[in-house]
């Protein structure tokens, strides 16, 4: 066989190998609600995809798109549009009830117990309810501690938020916090908050610093008081549809690369705890640092009366005393 035939065959072969790779390529779409470059979902999601990627020798490429509204998320996994979002608890209860537990005020006493409580078989007990609402679970991540920002006024104590108009999420355990506390909470998904803050259609709102420092929400709001209110979890959560099609060795793949998602996005949170409040002082915040947290759980007193009566209160107490 001549030099250039042998050179045509092998080109060929090349090329039907690549093509057939391609072929057996795998587009895998990531939604999340912050910018993927800086913030704690983004440093998650970089991770999935290049873990993802490398374990399954290019098998799976993962896109990563930014999608601020994390109920329409939480939708498109449902009906198979969308593979994978990471989102935090926020509307999550709207489709798994028994995931309100975990957005108790003051349920959890720092990350360590959050994180621990979490990662145990209790939380693990969680994640398998998404399955009957149509869902994945896949790993709980994190959002970090939330903490009030406002526009009229520094907030020390739990009288100074009565008349706020607060937006929160989509979330009735935090809805029903904020009108025990004599604020008016008005919820809305994560893309309509920065409008309402710079129209005054809302005077104040509350996240973890990691989501205030990467989203500026500083230029919005001049006051900022560490109160710690509630620890917001976050998830990556699958579509069945595309969980469905993978055999076992894909799924323990998918789960290591969710892991190790989970622990650069708790990394980054613990790093943009660190510096972001003196970040936020340096853009012209006015900080309130030390606050008695004891004073707002008596404020939430007739809140959790309700709590314990509407959730799962076994179910609370075994998260709450998770050491
Ligand atoms: O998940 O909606 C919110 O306030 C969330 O904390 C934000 O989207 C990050």
């Amino acid at each position: 066989m001549s030099m250039l035939r042998r050179a045509a065959l092998a080109l060929g072969l090349a090329a039907t190998l690549s093509a057939g790779t391609a072929l057996a390529q795998t587009e895998i779409t990531l939604q999340h609600p912050l910018p993927t470059a800086n913030s704690h979902y983004g440093a998650g999601a970089m991770v999935f995809k290049e873990t993802l990627e490398r374990l399954s020798g290019g098998k799976y490429r993962v896109t990563i798109q930014r999608n601020d509204n994390e109920r329409e998320m939480i939708e498109s996994v449902q009906i198979g549009t969308l593979d994978f979002t990471i989102t935090s608890t926020g509307p999550v209860g709207n489709f798994v009830p028994e995931v309100r537990t975990v957005d108790v005020p003051f349920l959890f006493r720092d990350y360590a117990h959050a994180r621990g409580a979490l990662d145990s078989p209790i939380g693990q007990e969680i994640l398998e309810k998404f399955q009957r609402r149509g869902l994945i679970g896949v790993i709980w991540m994190e959002n970090g501690f939330r903490h009030l920002t406002n526009s009229r006024r520094e907030v020390n104590t739990p009288a100074d938020i009565r008349g706020l108009k607060v937006r929160t999420m989509e979330n009735q355990v935090h809805m029903r916090a904020f009108s025990t506390l004599g604020a008016l909470p008005t919820p809305m998904a994560f893309s309509e908050l920065i409008p309402a803050l710079q129209q005054g259609t809302v005077d104040g709102q509350e996240n973890p610093i990691p989501v205030i420092v990467a989203n500026n929400i500083n230029q919005v709001q001049k006051y900022l008081t560490l109160t710690g209110h509630v620890y917001s979890p976050a998830l990556l959560i699958g579509s069945p549809a595309l969980w469905g099609r993978l055999n076992a060795d894909e799924k323990r793949m998918f789960q290591q690369a969710a892991t190790a998602a989970r622990d650069a996005n708790r990394a980054k949170v613990t790093a943009d705890e660190q510096s972001g409040v003196d970040e936020l002082r340096r853009r012209g915040m006015t900080v309130v640092t030390s606050v008695d947290t004891a004073q707002f759980q008596t404020a939430l007193a007739a809140a959790f009366t309700q709590y314990e009566k509407e959730l799962d209160g076994n179910l609370l107490r075994r998260l709450r005393d998770w050491k």
